[in-house]
């Protein structure tokens, strides 16, 4: 498995999950001293999206992209897939198709993690579910156009009460045919730590259905600091997730405590400890 980390590119989410927070170039320097393998990335819009730049520091660097992160449409423009508006969720998956072929250049997948939305009072939960459903394979087919999956990732209770574990969304994927489209599961280890009865066994689950359902891999602690600085049972989940037939990247998104360098450092820490083992 390899490793990567976050960069935070949108001020509005200061103080969001993700590790580096100081531009880009500051970023994928930090990462390649603590010695990942990959960046992955939260930027405010495709518009806005520093291509260029981005291209000559991965290279400068030696870094991969591992993902890229759509929910700043969500944080800055309220847009989500699942809107009872036609017109905000056209543009929500617009959004998303120019993130998606942005990220294809350099390689990566998407994420759909908050840009799900919620169901209200005005849309009924399956009502929502259908709608998710719609923009899954509309976006998985665009993302699959350009070479690419598109990941969907379950968030706990408190961000959403369309999917909240991964066997629901596991299911989901399958009852609507997903898989086909290219979409697969995002595993943030987090929101699992809030959802599930049992981390390992789940993914073990998860490996059953399908050996290429789990995509990539949120590498968090239960407290959403670095692995390592929770109570997470890391070897556990490591090897449930290489059982599984995983081998993809366990990508850190957590908060940057008790700083970034040191959550960069105990990530990389983590990470090692069980793949050199
Ligand atoms: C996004 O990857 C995520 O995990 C959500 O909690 C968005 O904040
Ligand atoms: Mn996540």
């Amino acid at each position: 498995m390899k490793s990567a980390i976050t960069i935070c590119l949108v001020p509005e989410a200061a103080r969001g999950p993700f590790v580096f927070h100081d531009g880009l170039s500051s970023g994928c320097q930090h990462a390649a001293d603590a010695g990942f393998d990959a960046v992955e990335i939260f930027p405010p819009s495709a518009n806005e999206f520093p291509t260029k730049q981005l291209h000559s520091l991965l290279q400068q660097n030696s870094l991969d992209l591992a993902a890229v992160g759509t929910g700043a449409g969500w944080l800055k423009r309220r847009l989500s897939l699942t809107d009872p508006n036609p017109v905000q969720r056209r543009e929500a998956i617009q959004f998303i198709s120019e993130i998606i072929e942005i990220a294809a250049e350099f390689n990566a997948p998407a994420i759909i993690g908050s840009m799900q939305g919620q169901a209200t009072d005005i849309t009924h939960r399956s009502e929502s579910l259908g709608l998710l459903a719609e923009a899954l394979g509309t976006l998985g087919d665009h993302a699959q156009s350009h070479g690419q999956v598109l990941l969907y990732e379950a968030l706990n209770r408190y961000e959403t009460n369309l999917l909240n574990t991964q066997e629901d969304a596991a299911n989901f994927l399958i009852k609507h045919s997903l898989r086909g489209n290219g979409v697969r599961l995002l595993c943030d280890l987090f929101h699992m730590n809030i959802e599930e009865r049992n981390v390992p066994e789940t993914i073990t689950r998860l490996g059953s259905l399908s050996p290429d359902l789990i995509g990539h891999v949120h590498w968090a602690d239960s407290n959403r600091s670095a692995m390592g600085l929770g109570h997470t049972d890391s070897t556990a989940i490591y090897r449930a997730l290489n059982a599984a037939g995983y081998d993809n990247y366990l990508a850190a998104e957590v908060f940057p405590l008790p700083s970034a360098a040191e959550a960069a450092s105990q990530t990389i820490l983590s990470i090692k400890a069980l793949t050199s083992s």
